[in-house]
């Protein structure tokens, strides 16, 4: 089965920002894939292009678009639909490492559109192909709700960025119940204490209320009972000046930070911290993973879905998990040997969405197949999040039924 047809267009993503669209069709059928897109950006990620200039304050994606309808396209129509290698043909034709030719956005929107025509030619449904292409066990994976937003995602003035809940419940419905319920919980009891405004949300739904102290805030969450576990996103490297950390109005050395996070999982139910420290600080990491024991210590910025990243951050101890990012890499072949590695390692996976998210579901998929521990999609509202947690459940029911 060949690749009849590429076309890409700009569509706009959760925050309003434009992102790529891109349909794929082969004689199965026409498939359609949406790319998101990072705000507390990993300096060491895949670049995507964004046009500058005044439209849209310079976030346009026409070029990118353009890459596809007028280079991409051309090299690849008539082949194979083949992900892996035509992954490899878009890798030469970009030709540089961070994808900043044609654009890591341009690349991985045609790369999802490829997977989705290859399941549909091996007549699986998407998870199902990337398990058995790729010799995956499938798992449903625990969902962790981004609840409290803030760093780059929200204005309240917290400065971690993420808190969120994790549900400890055998299946994924139940989980996901738990975390909705929990969800209003909380907007009655920040209301109650905080007043109305706190209940005021950030880009992945999760409430933004005014509190700056990480403690605080973290203590709102242990209100909430249900047998909840905490996942922290801290995306330190966005408050880090290059010397110290500056968090809550104070400056913090690495030494002190580490000292926080060790009282802050001694008094909550914390089993696992993203970013504590910033994106390139592995020796300060590996320190940080020997002090807090048990804790799952989680490389986002630090490792960025690449592989070299990867082998440094094993060599030098300095975390036990990952996050997965396909946007991060820059295609799904390459984020899928991510996954390998780290199941190689023997690290955890957590599968993440973006800050700026579309419809698109295709991480719901692609955690099952991949069978990763986890995936994060934001809080259990707003279409963009949810998207990818209704397809989960859908999965789930497959599973159940063994299809
Ligand atoms: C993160 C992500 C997703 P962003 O840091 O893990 O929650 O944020 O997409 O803004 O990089
Ligand atoms: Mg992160």
């Amino acid at each position: 089965m060949i690749i009849n047809f590429l076309k890409a267009r700009e569509i706009l993503d959760s925050r309003g920002v434009p992102t790529v669209e891109v349909s794929l069709d082969t004689e199965k059928g026409s498939f359609v894939s949406a790319v998101p897109s990072g705000s507390s950006v990993g300096s060491h990620e895949a670049k995507e292009l964004r046009d500058g200039g005044d439209r849209y304050m310079g976030k346009g994606v026409t070029k990118a678009v353009k890459n596809i309808n007028e280079t991409i396209a051309p090299a690849i129509k008539g082949e194979e639909v083949d992900p892996e290698k035509i992954d490899d043909i878009l890798l030469k034709l970009d030709g540089t490492k961070d994808k900043s030719r044609l654009g890591a956005n341009a690349i991985l929107g045609v790369s999802m559109a490829l997977f989705r025509a290859a399941a549909k030619e091996a007549e699986k449904p998407l998870y199902r192909y990337i398990s058995s292409q790729f010799s995956f066990k499938e798992k449903m994976p625990k969902p962790c709700f981004n609840v409290i937003n803030g760093g780059a995602h929200a204005g309240g003035g917290l400065d971690f960025q993420e808190l969120m809940i994790v549900p400890q419940k055998d299946s994924f419905s139940n989980n996901l119940q738990i975390a909705v319920e929990s969800y209003y919980q909380l907007k009655v009891s920040l209301e109650e204490k905080y007043g109305k405004s706190a209940s005021n949300i950030g880009d992945e739904g999760g409430f933004a209320p005014k509190i700056s102290e990480p403690r605080e805030a973290i203590s709102c969450l242990a209100w909430l009972g249900n047998d909840l576990k905490f996942f922290i996103d801290v995306a330190a490297s966005e408050f880090f000046d290059g010397e110290k950390y500056y968090i809550a109005g104070r400056r913090k050395t690495k030494e002190e930070m580490i000292g926080i996070y060790k009282e802050l999982t001694e008094e909550f139910d914390i089993i696992g911290l993203e970013d504590p420290l910033e994106e390139n600080d592995f020796d300060g990491w590996s320190d940080l993973r020997e002090s807090l024991g048990d804790t799952v210590i989680i490389g986002d910025d630090l490792l960025v879905t690449n592989i070299e990243r990867m082998e440094k951050a094993f060599q030098k101890k300095s975390c036990n998990a990952v996050i997965i990012k396909i946007n991060q890499i820059g295609s799904v072949t390459e984020a899928i040997s991510a996954a390998r590695k780290a199941k190689e390692y023997g690290w955890k996976i957590i599968v993440s969405h973006r800050s700026g998210e579309t419809n698109d579901d295709f991480i719901a998929d692609f955690a099952v197949g991949i069978g990763a521990e986890y995936i994060k999609s934001g809080a259990p509202v707003r279409g963009e999040r949810i998207a990818k947690y209704n397809r989960l459940s859908k999965i789930e029911e497959c599973l159940k039924k063994n299809e």
